[in-house]
């Protein structure tokens, strides 16, 4: 196994990685900005490195001061968490070329999932189903584009190559408004990624957001750990998630989720991965994959049982996968409410101290979050704070546990974004699952 790790992140996903390390004996080393030394994850580390001042940019972000202290520590390998550099594959080049493990996929892996255009053509020549649409970069050739549109029909949507998870796109619905439309999409593009690429998928109006979770180690065995609904967003923000997802069939989970794992064999995929798909009338979409570990992998690890950190660390080490698909067993029912840091009616981030923190408990009851009593939620980072998650036989049950627990946490000092949560699991169309992306937005008067 791994000697030593360093754990590139913060906050509540540093202490989880934290603590499947420590469960495998592997020693680590926390690193964190100059705002983050009250860290709970810091505190518990066997070794700690402040690596900047607290802007991200300066410290999370900081490829040379984090490769630095991995190597002033005697650590073999890194974990990016997710966000900040977890999917920037010129970081885990270097993480390699400096002789240390990068715990997730190949540098080449991330790149060409980076590509949204690289990433479509990968998984649709194996045989994973796409969304409708131009299958390679838009060229300048305003005709062909026309022509191309009508083919796939109105509406359409252009998003940028270097995009993704809701950044650089725009919808059309009509021919007059196309070139414009291609135009706008690319010069954001070239200005926002340094990569003026663009593409064009048919718009689905209404889809829900499912995606398959896969674990693949680095000698070609893959695995799906069935899917999670997504689907109950605000601006591309995520704010509860479950699994499995409402009214999908064991078939229709199997045809999708095998599609994913022989595509992950397909391209020496390794690791942890989600394929994102948007799903319409019992269709399946493509439309990204996530090379990393994501917010929402602990209501997979309720309806499986595997802990999922645990076997990047494994697969990381060289391991096989401890899992043949017919080990997994899809049982129960799972629900995360992420807790945000927010004005639960404007949604502005709400720093401070927390004066005061209890947390639920009770059967099927886990909290991931790094809050304890005086603790200082700082302004610079991102305002997720924590995740309750809640597991139970039944959806209506899991549902159960989650207002139980919602009503007995406690967090004072700042606001959060409880009360909202609270509002959805008395939702009545929530309550009956299968909601679509634009629910949310349209409960919340935001259309
Ligand atoms: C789409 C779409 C409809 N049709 N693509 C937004 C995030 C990025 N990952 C892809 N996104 C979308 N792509 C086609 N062809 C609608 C969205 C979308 C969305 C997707 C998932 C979750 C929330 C969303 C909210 C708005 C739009």
């Amino acid at each position: 196994m791994l000697s030593k790790v360093v754990i590139a992140n913060r906050g509540e996903i540093a202490l989880r990685i934290l603590r499947a390390c420590r469960e495998l004996g592997i020693r680590v080393v926390a690193i964190h900005s100059s705002a983050d030394r009250d860290l709970k994850h810091v505190r518990l580390a066997d070794e700690s490195v402040c690596i900047g001042p607290p802007p991200s940019i300066s410290s999370y972000l900081n490829i040379p001061a984090v490769i630095s202290a991995a190597e002033v520590t005697d650590a073999v390998a890194i974990h990016p968490g997710y966000g900040f550099l977890s999917e920037n594959a010129d970081f885990a080049e270097q993480v390699e070329k400096s002789g240390f493990i990068f715990i997730g996929p190949r540098p080449e892996t991330i790149r060409l999932m980076g590509d949204k255009v690289s990433a479509i053509a990968t998984m649709k020549k194996a045989g994973v189903p796409c969304v409708p649409g131009s299958n390679s970069a838009l060229g300048e050739d305003i005709k062909k584009n026309t022509r191309l549109a009508r083919d796939i029909g109105y509406p359409v949507i252009i998003k940028a190559a270097g995009g993704g998870g809701g950044r650089g796109m725009r919808v059309v619905r009509s021919e007059a408004a196309l070139h414009n439309a291609i135009s706008l999409t690319r010069s954001e593009a070239a200005a926002a990624f340094g990569n003026d690429q663009v593409y064009m998928e048919k718009y689905l109006e209404n889809p829900r957001h499912i995606e398959i979770q896969v674990l693949a180690d680095a000698h070609g065995n893959a695995i799906y750990l069935g899917e999670r609904d997504c689907s109950l967003q605000r601006r591309h923000q995520k704010i509860i998630e479950e699994a499995p997802a409402p009214h999908l069939t064991e078939e229709q989970r199997r045809t999708i989720g095998e599609r994913c794992a022989q595509a992950c064999r397909d391209i020496g995929y390794r690791g942890a991965g989600t394929f994102e798909f948007l799903y319409e009338e019992g269709q399946f979409y493509f439309i990204e994959m996530n090379t990393r570990l994501q917010v929402e992998h602990p209501v997979t690890e309720f309806i499986t049982g595997i802990d999922i950190v645990r076997e990047q660390l494994r697969i990381a080490a060289g391991e096989l996968l401890q899992y043949r698909q017919e080990d997994i067993k899809i049982r129960g029912h799972a629900m995360e409410c992420r807790i945000n840091a927010e004005d639960p009616d404007t949604f502005l981030p709400s720093p401070g101290t927390v004066t005061r923190y209890h947390a639920p408990g009770g059967p099927g009851v886990r909290v991931d979050t790094h809050l304890y009593s005086g603790y200082q939620v700082p302004p610079y980072y991102d305002s997720l704070i924590g995740k309750l998650i809640t597991f139970s036989d039944t959806r209506e049950s899991a549902m159960a546990r989650m207002r139980m627990a919602l009503e007995e946490m406690i967090i004072d000092g700042i606001k959060t974004n409880i009360p909202l949560h609270q509002s959805l699991l008395m939702d009545a169309s929530f309550q009956a699952g299968g909601l679509n992306i634009h629910y949310l937005e349209k409960k919340l008067g935001m259309n």
